[in-house]
């Protein structure tokens, strides 16, 4: 095994970030013979169980069995043909399958793919430093960007031909590019997710969104023992604030249906608050930094699309650079932020527009919830309105 000992000084590609985003990108590189240094701020145990995104769209599976993370994932992933929709006490299928031409998507926790990711990488991959904090990336506008991070109580200075921003929300990289050559656009929700992992078996074998006017709730999975589930809470809610009692009662209520099914209940292991967000920043690149996954675009978490975004970005980024190596064209990597900025701002209006379907805001009008439930009504009536659904969430080409 590779030791992350060594503080590297150079690198084709330098990665700042070891979640999906950076991670995949440098497997990708590997497989195209470019050599890459990840640089993670946090340790491999935090990374690896940071708890977040738990469906994976076919093309993001495709690419993670492209680059020989697939095994785990082909073995242990359950794979969804549709989703339930519930809203006044009663319950709709969506059938992807046959409203998307047979497309499904596959449930396996991003802490699995992380997982399969690191140990790929540190067994045959480039430099993968944990406990390693960029600081600063410095000349994007020059031919040899710097990063400057601190690795075991030291400073140091990693030189390369692109530096790549796969920090997340809260990373450095985005400093990089002067604020007059970008512009962020950005929507807050006045709401909340609250989300729990319980040692229960899920209850229903699909994921379930659930509209309620006691707020939304999404009963999710891990595996046949374990779910995941998530109540929308208020701006600024403490988890404290909620016992496993409460919080088992409030998914019952949330849940009612005609035949007074509820779902099952067990110890809950973890739980935290999200907040919601709707994030972009334009453009991807300056120079030679590029932006990609969190660290460029957030969506809210209802449509299920921040991770298959990450994975969409440096999957085309990553060609662009086998491209640049193979032929020497910049072509491809000058058309890259456009081409992701297309999809990204798709991504957003379906995340935007499954949020403001299912949860209710504070102090709704009768006529706001009235006008929810019609258009629930129509995705359960019409195929063409579930289509639109079922091909954005299993993932548009
Ligand atoms: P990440 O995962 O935030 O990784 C960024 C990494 O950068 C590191 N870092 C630094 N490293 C070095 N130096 C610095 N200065 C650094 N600053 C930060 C961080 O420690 C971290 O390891 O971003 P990335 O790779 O772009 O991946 C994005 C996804 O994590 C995110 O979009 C998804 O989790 C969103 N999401 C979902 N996406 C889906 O596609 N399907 C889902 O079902 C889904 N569910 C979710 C979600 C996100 C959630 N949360 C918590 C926001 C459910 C939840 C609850
Ligand atoms: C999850 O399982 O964590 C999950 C699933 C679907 C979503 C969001 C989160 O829309």
């Amino acid at each position: 095994m590779r030791t992350t000992s060594a503080a590297p000084a150079a690198a084709t590609v330098g990665i700042v970030g070891g979640g999906p985003a950076g991670l995949l990108l440098a497997r990708l590189l590997h497989r195209s013979g470019i050599d890459s240094v990840v640089l993670e701020s946090r340790d491999r145990a935090y990374v690896e169980q940071r708890q977040r995104a738990g469906i994976l769209e076919q093309g993001t599976a495709d690419t993670l069995r492209g680059c020989g993370a697939g095994e785990r994932l082909d073995r242990e992933g359950l794979v969804h043909h549709g989703i339930r929709l519930h809203y006044d006490r009663r319950s709709h299928r969506v059938d992807f399958p046959s409203l998307t031409g047979g497309r499904s998507v596959l449930v396996y926790a991003q802490t699995e793919v992380v997982k399969d990711l690191i140990a790929l990488q540190l067994s045959g991959g480039g430099p993968l430093l944990f406990g390693a904090r960029a600081l600063a990336v410095e000349g994007a506008d020059t031919g040899r960007p710097v990063i400057r991070y601190a690795h075991r109580g030291r400073e140091h200075t990693l030189a390369c031909d692109y530096v790549v921003g796969c920090d997340g929300f809260h990373g450095i990289t985005r400093d990089a590019v002067p604020a007059a050559a970008r512009r962020t656009y950005e929507r807050g929700y006045p709401y909340s997710w609250l989300g729990v992992l319980a040692e229960a078996p899920p209850s229903c074998d699909e994921l379930v969104y659930a509209h309620s006017e006691r707020g939304f709730a999404l009963f999710s999975m891990r595996s046949p023992t374990v779910s995941r589930l998530y109540l929308q809470v208020p701006n600024g809610t403490d988890p404290a604030d909620w016992p496993d009692d409460r919080i088992w009662d409030e998914l019952d209520a949330r849940y009612a249906t005609e035949d007074g099914r509820q779902p099952a209940r067990g110890p809950i292991t973890a739980k935290s608050v999200l907040p919601m967000r709707s994030v972009v920043t334009e453009p991807m690149r300056y120079g030679r930094v590029l932006l990609a996954g969190d660290a460029a675009h957030i969506v809210p978490p209802t449509g299920a699309k921040g991770l298959n975004l990450a994975a969409s970005d440096v999957t085309e980024l990553a060609g662009a650079f086998a491209h640049l190596k193979g032929t020497g064209s910049t072509r491809k990597l000058d058309a890259w932020s456009d081409s992701c900025l297309r999809r990204v701002w798709r991504a957003e209006h379906f995340s935007y527009s499954m949020t403001t379907a299912l949860h209710t805001e504070p102090g709704q009008s009768a006529f706001d919830t009235r006008l929810q439930i019609a258009r629930l009504d129509r995705l359960a009536a019409s195929p063409h309105a579930a289509a639109e659904l079922a091909e954005n969430y299993t993932g548009l080409p």
